[in-house]
């Protein structure tokens, strides 16, 4: 009698709780690729690619290891399609009288562990993921008697209970954040680090070529795949990273240039979230280079916040809000995503970059995820569940416990504020500012109406008049009301008319 060990693609991680203290000898992990989890969202071929072949790897590093791993292929005749029929047989193949599992990401798999024990009548264990720093009932905890939850206090615990960058109780360099210091535009640099790019071996090409079979309509080529598949090929990107791109990672993080998809971030979230790398041991790899004075505060500070910080604040916010979460529509909007953001194909340069990109490498970093397509997708009022699962179908590092509430609550707002203070909501101006993709734009930023004028100056007006009602008491929205106030009236109504010309051109 065996004890069945379901290990799912998010969870490849060799210190995982669900085979902590487990008897090798007794136990059979199972690891399935499945239709249920290649088809929920049009997945990004190279999102797609990495996942399965990072399973595949895993499985064999396990074997490796001297466990037993029962391994389904899609394209095995006999697969069910789902997590619940891979169970069901593998409880037939393997005599088993128990199942352990480490809890599932996200609500949908959440909802199937839970249907277990009645379905299989076999005991059923299910485990926390300890790959988190805050607990659920942490911050459940953290969030009684808050009449608002924000990143930046949540963030302070962390750094308390993690002992990052702190002298006993106080922390490094005086103060908990050097996010003033993180906001410089970026030049052309011919020493811009790049991240590396790891050829595929023979299983890889073969994941490569069922992908393209089977999933030849969506997103994304695979020519150019190059992400790391194993932990030891993740680890050389993660140090890759510390020795140089970090150093320059505080001062460019919000920076956006033509052509240069990576600039200064570390492109290891597939690896994290997926589970290669450990999220807390590269913090405190950051803090070491800090120590060393290899790295200056605001680099890694920086680095450690968005780790520690914001990462496990959305993963709060995601279970704390629950299964209707994904529902939210606090500005009422209906507009059906456009095409461009499947193929790139649009004059505003600046979305073509950042949509351009992901089509290539599955990536775009924060800024252009957050104010480019997040930002635009705002303004125009698109449905937040279409934005929602674009982000979640497009991009190599997304599960929905953390793409959602960055989607659906930092970006679109669409929560009315639960995750964040006021909408990210901005006209050309701090895109030109961020960045040089105006100066290659066929649209003037500097134009608010007229043939040639930026879409987002009208659209960002447009905005900002659609939603006073829902908007105008937050002190934050104190600004752009009273600028909207001090305009004059026909100023107002030609830009509403050159929003609304617009938005009808986008269907
Ligand atoms: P870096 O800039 O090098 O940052 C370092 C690490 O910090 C990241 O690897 C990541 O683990 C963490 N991090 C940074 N910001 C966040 C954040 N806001 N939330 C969670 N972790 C963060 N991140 C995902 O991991 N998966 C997603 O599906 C995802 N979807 C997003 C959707 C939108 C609309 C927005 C605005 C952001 C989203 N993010 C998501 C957050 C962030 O954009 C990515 O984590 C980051 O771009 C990954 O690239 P990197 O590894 O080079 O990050
Ligand atoms: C994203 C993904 C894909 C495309 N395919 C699989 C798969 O076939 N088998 C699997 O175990 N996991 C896959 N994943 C990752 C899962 O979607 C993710 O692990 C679950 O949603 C649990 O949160
Ligand atoms: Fe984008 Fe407007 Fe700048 Fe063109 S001018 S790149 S559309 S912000």
């Amino acid at each position: 009698m065996a004890l069945l060990i379901p290990i799912f693609g998010d969870q490849l991680s060799h210190g995982l709780s669900s085979l902590a203290g487990q008897d090798k000898k007794a136990c059979v992990i199972l690891m399935a690729e499945v239709d249920e989890e290649t088809e929920y969202v049009p997945h990004h071929k190279s999102k797609m690619v990495y996942i399965l072949s990072a399973m595949r790897h895993h499985a064999n590093d396990l074997r490796s290891a001297g466990w037993t791993v029962d391994y389904v292929k899609l394209t095995d005749a006999e697969n069910s399609g789902s997590f619940t029929g891979e169970i069901a047989r593998a409880i037939e193949r393997h005599k088993v009288s128990a199942l352990c599992v480490t809890e599932a990401g996200e609500w949908r798999v959440k909802a199937m562990l839970d249907s277990w024990p009645d379905r299989f009548d076999i005991p059923v264990e299910i485990r926390p993921d300890d790959r988190f720093l805050c607990t659920h009932a942490e911050f459940e905890s953290w969030t009684k008697d808050r009449k608002q939850l924000r990143m930046e206090f949540f963030y302070r615990d962390m750094r308390r209970k993690s002992g990052l960058m702190m002298n006993g109780d106080t922390p490094e360099g005086g103060q908990w954040n050097f996010d003033a210091e993180n906001r410089k535009p970026a030049k052309r640099d011919l020493a811009m680090p790049t991240p590396l790019h790891f050829a595929p071996n023979a299983v890889t090409q073969d994941v490569i070529q069922m992908v393209e079979r089977r999933f030849a309509g969506n997103m994304g080529e695979t020519t150019k795949f190059g992400f790391a598949v194993t932990r030891e090929d993740a680890l050389r990107q993660q140090k890759h990273f510390l020795d140089h791109a970090l150093p320059n990672f505080g001062d460019y993080q919000d920076a956006m240039l033509t052509g240069e998809p990576f600039l200064w971030h570390s492109i290891l979230s597939p690896y994290i979230n997926s589970g290669l790398l450990d999220p807390l041991e590269l913090c405190r790899a950051v803090e070491v280079q800090y120590r060393a004075g290899k790295v200056p505060i605001n680099a890694a500070e920086g680095f450690i916040r968005q780790v520690i910080g914001w990462r496990e604040y959305v993963r709060g916010i995601y279970w704390h809000a629950g299964p209707e979460y994904v529902e939210s529509n606090a500005f009422a909007a209906t507009r059906p995503l456009p095409e461009f953001y499947w193929t790139g194909k649009t004059d505003m340069h600046c979305l073509s970059q950042a949509i351009g990109q992901t089509i290539e490498h599955s990536y775009a970093h924060h800024i252009q995820r957050l104010m480019i397509t997040g930002n635009f997708a705002l303004l125009a009022g698109l449905n937040p569940k279409e934005v929602h699962k674009w982000y979640l179908a497009v991009y190599a590092d997304a599960y929905e416990w953390v793409e959602l509430p960055n989607s659906l609550g930092m970006s679109q707002f669409a929560d009315g504020g639960m995750l964040a203070s006021k909408p990210y909501a901005a006209s050309g101006a701090y895109i030109n500012r961020m960045s040089d993709y105006c100066t290659h734009c066929s649209y003037d930023v500097k134009q608010r109406t007229g043939p040639k004028a930026c879409p987002f100056n009208a659209l960002y007006w447009e905005f900002i008049a659609r939603n006073e009602r829902k908007l105008r008491k937050n002190p934050r929205m104190a600004m752009p009301y009273k600028n909207w106030e001090r305009m004059a009236d026909a100023d107002k109504v030609a830009l509403r008319a050159h929003a609304q010309q617009f938005l009808e051109k986008l269907g």
